[in-house]
């Protein structure tokens, strides 16, 4: 039976922007208030995607969210007409009004938790959006972004959607970010990796002191739940605590995995041998490999900084593995030299392909967090919505639509501009025509 790993990318919105939000990820708040380059965002991640399809590898694409966010801002005592809230909310309060013209939904690894059918009781693909609770901007996704799901995955008999877990920090949930599925064969049941920060109820359990850790075990054994996984097929392993302090503020920044390759760092996780030991024996007997950067040849500052684990580690239709990275890494001698050894040592992995997405690093987020992994049979993949699947017509149709719609550039003053609200919502409005997933913005359904 043919099997598909499609990555969903988000595509970046027209007002994307850096705005130094995120506490804890230190590449964001290095960049705050940098004027913004919409067009060139979206079209570099667009670009990541049609070459990811080029390669052979079925490529999606997720709508990104409508920012400024009125109806946030309305619900926050902001009245009068969109130019009235806008113009208050940026006079008496930069913060809230920053917040909430953030970019973030562009990263898609944050989007939801994705099960394959494989590993769900019903058969079914299943997706819980994350609520993103930890950060305020991030916490206005998930409504929209379990829409966007419902009209991408729009199939009952093939997909199952969640509500996201309750709005609250005990069950701070940040989605893919934080969840890796390892498997021999996309199609055959695997074993989900659920990372977390921290305990929720019990305090004394270890936790990271300087940067919050987002995630909680309550709330990756939650979705396991709703998404009916078996005992036998999840791992729940804490991230090291001390990581976290150094500005890995999700898992993926520090591991990555696909089919039967986890490569990470040696200070990624907390009790890893327990961790690996239990993964090992629910994987069961075909090979695992576990692949493991030393410090002494990547130090935690570098891979923070060059983003070498939140590279995408795909499999090619000629069946070897390739990592698909950020320039950055090429870019940093240490970093370089352990990618270019990596390909000689006789592990899956065979080569590295680099890619330019500065506008997304400069945010804090790498090639990986520009995407969803959802694992699909041929018959699920045809009850996607096709639309939102990438070929040379739909690559060129989003490319005029980003041509037509998209500025050059948008400094903090456009933001609170009422013509930017306009122009965004008619990109939006055509998007969801072209990608034909209904209407899913607020500003859509009235
Ligand atoms: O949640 N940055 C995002 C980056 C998310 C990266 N995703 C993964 N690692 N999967 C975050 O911290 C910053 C936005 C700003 O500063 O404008 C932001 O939200």
């Amino acid at each position: 039976m043919k099997q598909f790993e499609v990555n969903f990318d988000g595509l970046v919105g027209p007002t994307h922007n850096y705005a130094g939000l995120s506490f804890g990820n230190v590449a964001s708040l290095n960049n705050a208030n940098a004027v913004s380059s919409p067009k060139q965002a979206a079209k570099q991640g667009l670009a990541k995607a049609k070459a990811l399809s080029d390669m052979g590898m079925m490529q999606g694409v997720l709508a990104p969210q409508e920012r400024p966010d009125i109806n946030a801002l309305r619900r926050l005592g902001f009245t009068g007409t969109d130019a009235r809230v806008l113009e208050s909310a940026a006079k008496q309060s930069r913060e809230i009004f920053l917040a909430c013209c953030s970019a973030s939904s562009m990263w898609t690894a944050n989007a939801a938790t994705v099960s394959p059918s494989a590993d769900t009781a019903d058969g079914r693909v299943h997706f819980t959006p994350a609520n993103l609770t930890n950060k305020f901007h991030r916490s206005l996704e998930p409504q929209v972004t379990g829409n966007i799901l419902r009209g991408t995955f729009a199939n009952d008999t093939y997909f199952a959607h969640h509500q996201h877990l309750p709005d609250n920090e005990h069950f701070g949930d940040e989605g893919a970010a934080n969840h890796t599925r390892l498997c021999s064969d996309y199609n055959e049941a695997g074993v989900e990796l659920f990372v977390y920060g921290r305990h929720a109820f019990d305090p004394t359990k270890p936790a990271p002191t300087k940067y919050p850790a987002r995630q909680t075990l309550e709330a990756c054994q939650a979705v396991a739940r709703l998404h009916g996984l078996r005992d036998e097929g999840v791992v729940y392993m804490q991230q090291n605590p001390d990581v976290i302090d150094q500005g890995v503020f999700h898992n993926d920044v520090i591991a990555v995995g696909n089919q039967n390759v986890l490569f990470f760092h040696e200070q990624a996780f907390h009790e890893k041998e327990k961790g690996f030991t239990e993964l090992q024996r629910k994987f069961g007997e075909k090979p695992l490999h576990f692949i493991e950067v030393p410090t002494a040849q990547v130090s935690v500052q570098d891979a923070v900084k060059t983003y070498l684990f939140n590279t995408q580690i795909i499999t090619l239709p000629n069946g070897e593995m390739t990592i698909i990275a950020p320039t950055d890494c090429a870019e940093n001698d240490s970093v370089k030299a352990y990618l270019d050894n990596l390909v000689t040592l006789g592990t899956p992995i065979k080569s590295v392909n680099y890619f330019d997405v500065k506008q997304s690093m400069r945010n804090g987020g790498g090639p990986a967090c520009l995407r969803l992994r959802v694992a699909m049979s041929e018959e699920e993949l045809n009850g996607v919505n096709q639309s939102t699947l990438i070929n040379d017509t739909q690559f060129a149709r989003l490319n005029a639509w980003i041509d037509k719609h998209y500025r050059d550039e948008l400094s903090e003053d456009d933001l609170r501009d009422p013509q930017l609200l306009i122009e965004s919502r008619t990109a939006l409005d055509e998007l969801t025509q072209l990608l034909q997933i209904g209407s899913v913005y607020p500003f859509q359904q009235g």
